[in-house]
């Protein structure tokens, strides 16, 4: 039995109206008869943030008076979603203002769908930090999440004459859920210079100087727990100048233009969310954009230990920063630089509370995707911070030196930085040295990044400083926000909701594989969450689906690697092949709809052509007489975290289909499995440990092995492949412009065809459609095929994100839970 700590929750339908209505026409200063949804829901979010900054502050000064270790969760990206229904699921009350909004006219669904997405990252990178978030709030974990407030988000998504056209996504015109700290400001300073001269003690000191200042605001947004009190902060940083509004100076001596034009150039600065997923292509806003957030949260976190007034050694016993990927890697250099310029440490004895205070997640082995930065890009933009890396490198090569004295070649593999033209900074390295453990996300990447990228590191510094915290996925949004259907029929069985804090005991629904009425319900859910995401569907696409078809999705960001055109090369050739079919024939067979849906980063040329290949494909196909509901082929546009919660619980089969090795773990197979879908996939990533799990008989796995894909690569190149007749058939029908120009498209094809085929599609292609023939003689099979689901969903207790922060607590960050009952 738990109770939040604010008193007063809306025990009434009439509590709820009172609050909701005085902050309509108070706070929003709107009157009650022109209160549109926007407006209700502006009320409703009001209301229920009331109910949660109590527990908020309650639990701010609970942490702090309890001095025990800290977390610091640094991400660029934080893929939260939407707000409310978190809200309401954690203050609880979410009848009490359903009813409310009834009275008023209104229904609870239209209010939540007015709120827009946080869409503060790409993919599963940001969206992995959300989750995290909410176990850590969820297990009482002191933590804190610090990252960038971006006035825009990732892009929103068009889809015009079948092409992806980019919207700016202006997010922030009313967001209830952040606060601003106008009195909690950072000075971060760019450019200048180094000054070093010998102090009276006769010791050597670098002055950094002459830079140019932009101000770090602070924006906080409260991060409640489940069934807890505890709610954590998410910090959030703006960019503005540091002069205030504007240099008045200039502006009162007629330099309009260029009075602005500085503000403006402040502002920039946190002004936009890269858009790349898994693809480094950062220019010099990107470095400045690491830094200013790297600063500004270094700053912050130092400045509330130093209130503790406990000696510099005692750092990494309060505080815990764990580095979402590279991107914050110049926190490592900023800490060393803090205590050796600032607060006159020694280099040695600094650079030993830095090792110890970090910890690096590693989230990729694409070479595309490692972080590198020029030398004089950073002796520009940071000199100081540079002089600080070639020192760390000089300490790391003479310790490398000392160890490995035959290995004369280590030394020019290790170096933090890559004797090119120009010189690189390799982040990875440096953020690897300056952290005491790394971490891969699933456990086939964390052996792959100790055998490839990190091989040596390996050597260096022994096995222990590599491990392996397996990905996970709140059950909270995943399964009871996103499938509420789903998440009571399990509470039903197994006497309440305990499962959504322990998600291992949906091993008891094993019980109910052979329960009549649960099957009969189950599935019932499964079909009324395909009726929704095809009126969805209907709506935003115009196409019929029919909602007893077998429903195939594939929902990710559009990549090569993660094989988008594997699965429309599929649809094409299942579409080719209904058509040479005599009627008798095709009434055997069983419907399809194949639905797509994902981001291209804007300057991703063949993953766009990948998106309008589908489109041109769909075009084809929902309008041939010959198909009709046999098969369907849909672009969902536009695809988020809200869209998500309405996708993911209505497959019968998701698409997880990387070339093996390349997907470091994958989070979205953890969603559709966890939502009674099942998943054709590769043996890669988390596809293994779900299998694991859920047991073979219950996944439809297919394609070559890692292992192998070097020599199948090799092979491309030195013996003459020959394609599977099928994948010929597919090309010769796009050639034919059977979906159009085929010009379109020939890059698309003449990557497999000409240019070495570096993703396998053609080594995978006739697995990929045998077992999509298994699948298909499977979903025949109703009654086995619920079998599966439901053994899968009662199997999946192993991917909450809870027991990812258990783990990391444990092996990583050396922290414990804070009661939250403590009273300060
Ligand atoms: C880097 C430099 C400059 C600009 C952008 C970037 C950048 C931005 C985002 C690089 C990478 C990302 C995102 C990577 C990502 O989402 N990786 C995914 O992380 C998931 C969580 O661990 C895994 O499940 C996925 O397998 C992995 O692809």
């Amino acid at each position: 039995a738990w109770q939040k700590f604010s008193a007063e929750p809306f025990n009434t339908k009439e509590q709820f109206e009172q609050e909701a209505v005085r902050h309509i026409e108070t706070t929003l200063a709107r009157s009650l008869y022109n209160c549109d949804e926007g407006a209700a829901y502006g009320g409703t979010a009001l209301a229920f943030r009331d109910r949660m900054v109590i527990d908020w502050n309650r639990t701010q000064q609970n942490q702090t008076f309890a001095d025990q270790k800290r977390v610091y969760y640094l991400s660029l990206e934080f893929l939260m979603g939407r707000a409310l229904d978190n809200a309401m699921l954690n203050v609880q009350q979410k009848d009490s203002a359903k009813a409310g909004l009834a009275d008023l006219g209104f229904r609870m669904e239209d209010i939540i769908n007015q709120e827009r997405d946080a869409a503060l990252g790409n993919g599963g990178l940001g969206r992995l930090a959300a989750c995290f978030l909410d176990s850590l709030a969820s297990l009482n974990y002191p933590a804190w999440g610090y990252g960038l407030r971006y006035r825009y988000g990732i892009f929103k998504q068009e889809i015009i004459d079948g092409y992806q056209v980019e919207i700016p996504d202006y997010w922030l015109d009313f967001n209830p859920w952040e606060f601003p700290r106008h009195d909690v400001t950072v000075d971060i300073q760019f450019f200048g210079n180094v000054r070093k001269y010998v102090d009276d003690s006769g010791k050597q000191v670098s002055v950094w100087e002459n830079g140019e200042i932009v101000q770090a605001v602070a924006y906080d947004v409260p991060i409640p727990g489940y069934a807890t009190p505890t709610t954590n902060n998410l910090r959030l940083w703006s960019s503005k100048a540091a002069s205030g509004e504007f240099d008045f100076q200039k502006f009162n001596s007629g330099e309009y233009e260029s009075s602005v034009a500085d503000q403006q150039r402040a502002e920039t600065i946190s002004a936009v969310l890269y858009p790349n997923d898994n693809l480094e292509r950062g220019k010099e806003l990107r470095l400045k954009q690491q830094y200013f957030w790297c600063a500004a949260s270094l700053f912050d976190i130092v400045r509330r230990f130093k209130k503790s007034k406990k000696a510099w050694k005692e750092f990494p016993n309060a505080v815990a920063i764990q580095l979402n990927d590279t991107h914050p890697t110049l926190a490592i250099p900023e800490l060393q630089r803090i205590l050796i310029d600032q607060e006159g440490l020694e280099w040695d004895e600094a650079w030993s509370i830095v090792q110890k205070t970090f910890g690096y997640t590693n989230h990729t082995v694409l070479p595309e995707a490692l972080e590198k930065w020029s030398v004089p890009l950073f002796q520009h933009l940071l000199p100081r911070h540079l002089q600080i890396i070639y020192d760390i490198n000089l300490h790391f090569l003479q310790y490398v030196e000392r160890n490995f004295p035959k290995d004369r070649e280590m030394l020019g593999r290790v170096s933090i930085i890559e004797e090119s033209q120009p010189k690189m900074v390799r982040m990875a390295y440096l953020a690897l040295i300056g952290s005491h453990k790394v971490n891969g996300v699933a456990e086939l990447h964390s052996d792959l990044i100790k055998t490839t990228i990190f091989k040596d590191f390996v050597k260096i510094y022994g096995p222990d400083k590599f491990t392996n915290v397996t990905n996970g996925i709140t059950p909270r949004r995943w399964l009871h926000q996103a499938n509420p259907r789903l998440s009571e029929l399990i509470a039903s069985k197994l006497g309440g909701y305990d499962f959504l804090k322990d998600l291992t005991l949906l091993h008891k629904l094993e019980n109910y594989v052979d329960d009549k009425a649960f099957r009969k319900e189950f599935q019932e859910i499964k079909f009324a969450n395909k009726v929704r995401l095809a009126k969805h569907i209907k709506d935003t696409n115009g196409v019929s689906v029919n909602p007893a078809a077998l429903f195939d999705i594939q929902v990710k960001r559009i990549h090569e690697y993660k094989r988008q055109q594997l699965n429309i090369f599929g649809v094409i050739h299942r579409y080719l092949t209904i058509k040479s079919m005599s009627p008798e024939e095709r009434k055997k067979l069983a419907p399809r709809v194949s639905i797509f849906g994902g981001k291209a980063a804007p300057g991703y040329w063949m993953a766009k052509t990948i998106i309008h290949l589908v489109n041109a494909v769909g075009a084809v196909v929902n309008n041939d007489k010959d198909v009709g509901d046999l098969l369907k082929c849909v672009f969902v546009e536009d695809y988020n975290v809200s869209k998500a919660e309405i996708i993911v619980p209505a497959s019968d089969i998701s698409e997880h289909i990387s070339t093996a090795g390349t997907e470091a773990s994958g989070t979205s197979n953890m969603k559709f499995v966890l939502n009674g879908g099942l998943i054709i996939g590769t043996c890669d990533g988390a596809n293994i440990e779900i299998t694991r799990e859920i047991g073979e008989e219950n996944i439809f796995l297919f394609g070559n092995l890692s292992e192998d894909v070097e020599d199948l690569r090799h092979a491309h190149f030195y013996s003459k492949f020959e394609f599977d007749p099928q994948l010929q058939r597919v090309f010769d029908a796009i050639k034919e412009g059977r979906f159009g120009d085929a010009g379109q498209f020939s890059a698309l094809v003449n990557g497999i065809v000409e240019h070495g085929d570096y993703y396998l599609v053609s080594d995978d292609f006739k697995s990929y459609i045998d077992t999509h023939t298994l699948i298909d003689e499977a979903y025949k099979d109703q009654e086995s095929w619920v079998s599966k689901c439901i053994t899968s969903v009662a199997r999946m207790g192993f991917f909450s994100s809870d027991r990812c922060i258990d783990e990391y607590a444990e092996m990583i960050w050396n922290v414990e839970p804070l009661s939250p009952t403590k009273k300060a």
